[in-house]
């Protein structure tokens, strides 16, 4: 293909920031923290090592920032958390406060040059909740809205207009814009309402069509965007996973599987106890179904949560990484890659259930690792051998 291949298009990305980074120092403060770095089994060609929070501390959201020289994780819930990869240390950020949910993203709203942190803090019973910013260096929190209610949370740049896409009420595509105040309350704009029997979860953007404007792919669909931000923008399926009222619940991720110019789409259900794998080619028009060739196989999928796709054993062909969110035995597996649209799954580790995973160099030896988050440790499987 006459660009890079947009499969491994992650992966470098990080690798070359981790590159830059050199070793890390554990960060100041943190040596009271964490503490068992607990090696479990060794496992195809992974070093797996897992860090545990302190106390009954719990892990809701998890982002892997690779904007930036260095990438960064950080975790939310109880407390929201930066990490320091691969040595496992980490720190709080702000003081002890409320309780965050799922649904969050890094971006620099008010463009210091330091990444802050969208979080959203839920509603009771389901109702809508308080969404704020965390402003770094301080991590002072700063309403966005007080009606928010997402899992799913993008930094986005939409007809050059920075904002943060959210999936509100898992069906309404719905862009938040910083105003010249940030710490002001922000306006946003309903993109989309999405009516099916399911709530649609998972989001990305990119240019589907190519016209130079980025599209939002979202649950079963991927919506077109105007040429112009005032006018309208149009919905299309991908496919028809919405039996169910929790059936469009998905992760997505991109990665070149077919050698065409467009990255293909990877989407696992991730609320279901017998789950679907697929990879989805776009047709020559992608406003019509794409091409669906299933993945899971019997692999019986429980609840996978956690789902990344690129390269990891060098042969420039993008692997697929799936973590289940099942409670203790949760598997971690491996889609390797075997060219022609075929994949070889294997286990590569089991863990108490994973709710993101990411490939990405974290120690800076050029070779992708896997980094997992769960409700309460970190995970690395740092990758030894699999070059072939
Ligand atoms: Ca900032
Ligand atoms: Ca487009
Ligand atoms: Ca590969």
């Amino acid at each position: 293909m006459g660009q890079a291949d947009p499969g491994d298009r992650q992966a470098e990305t990080l690798t070359t920031a981790a590159l830059k980074r050199g070793a890390g120092a554990p960060l100041p403060g943190a040596a009271a923290l964490l503490l068992c770095a607990a090696a479990f089994a060794q496992t195809g060609g992974f070093s797996p090592v897992e860090y545990a929070l302190p106390g009954d501390e719990q892990i809701r959201g998890a982002a892997l920032a690779s904007a930036g020289p260095v990438p960064r994780l950080f975790t939310w819930g109880d407390r929201v958390r930066l990490w320091n990869l691969p040595d496992g240390t980490s720190k709080t950020l702000g003081a002890p406060g409320p309780a965050y949910g799922e649904g969050g993203c890094p971006m620099d709203v008010n463009l210091d040059g330091a990444e802050d942190l969208v979080v959203l803090q839920p509603g009771m019973a389901g109702g809508s909740g308080r969404m704020t910013w965390l402003e770094a260096p301080q991590w002072e929190a700063h309403e966005i809205d007080s009606g928010a209610d997402f899992r799913d949370c993008l930094p986005a740049t939409l007809h050059g207009r920075r904002g943060i896409l959210v999936l509100h009420r898992r069906m309404q595509a719905r862009f938040y814009m910083p105003p010249e105040e940030p710490r002001r309350r922000w306006p946003y704009r309903e993109i989309y309402s999405i009516y099916t029997p399911s709530d649609q979860g998972g989001l990305l953007l990119e240019d589907v069509n190519g016209d130079g404007f980025p599209d939002i792919l979202c649950g079963n669909y991927w919506i077109r965007s105007p040429e112009r931000f005032e006018l309208p923008w149009r919905l299309f399926a991908i496919n028809l996973w919405f039996e169910g009222p929790r059936s469009a619940m998905s992760r997505l991720a991109l990665a070149n599987i077919s050698g065409g110019a467009f990255p293909d789409l990877v989407s696992v259900q991730t609320d279901m106890e017998d789950a679907r794998l697929a990879w989805f080619a776009k047709p020559a028009n992608p406003e019509g179904l794409w091409t669906e060739r299933r993945l899971e196989g019997a692999l019986r999928l429980r609840y996978p949560r956690a789902l990344a796709a690129g390269n990891l054993d060098g042969d420039r062909r993008p692997d697929i990484v799936v973590g289940e969110a099942n409670g203790a035995g949760s598997r971690l597996i491996l889609l390797r890659n075997e060219g022609g649209g075929r994949f070889s799954p294997s286990v590569i580790g089991t863990t108490a259930g994973l709710l993101n995973a990411w490939i990405a160099d974290v120690n800076g030896d050029s070779t992708p690792d896997i980094v997992g988050v769960g409700p309460g440790s970190v995970s690395l499987w740092r990758s030894r051998s699999l070059t072939r």
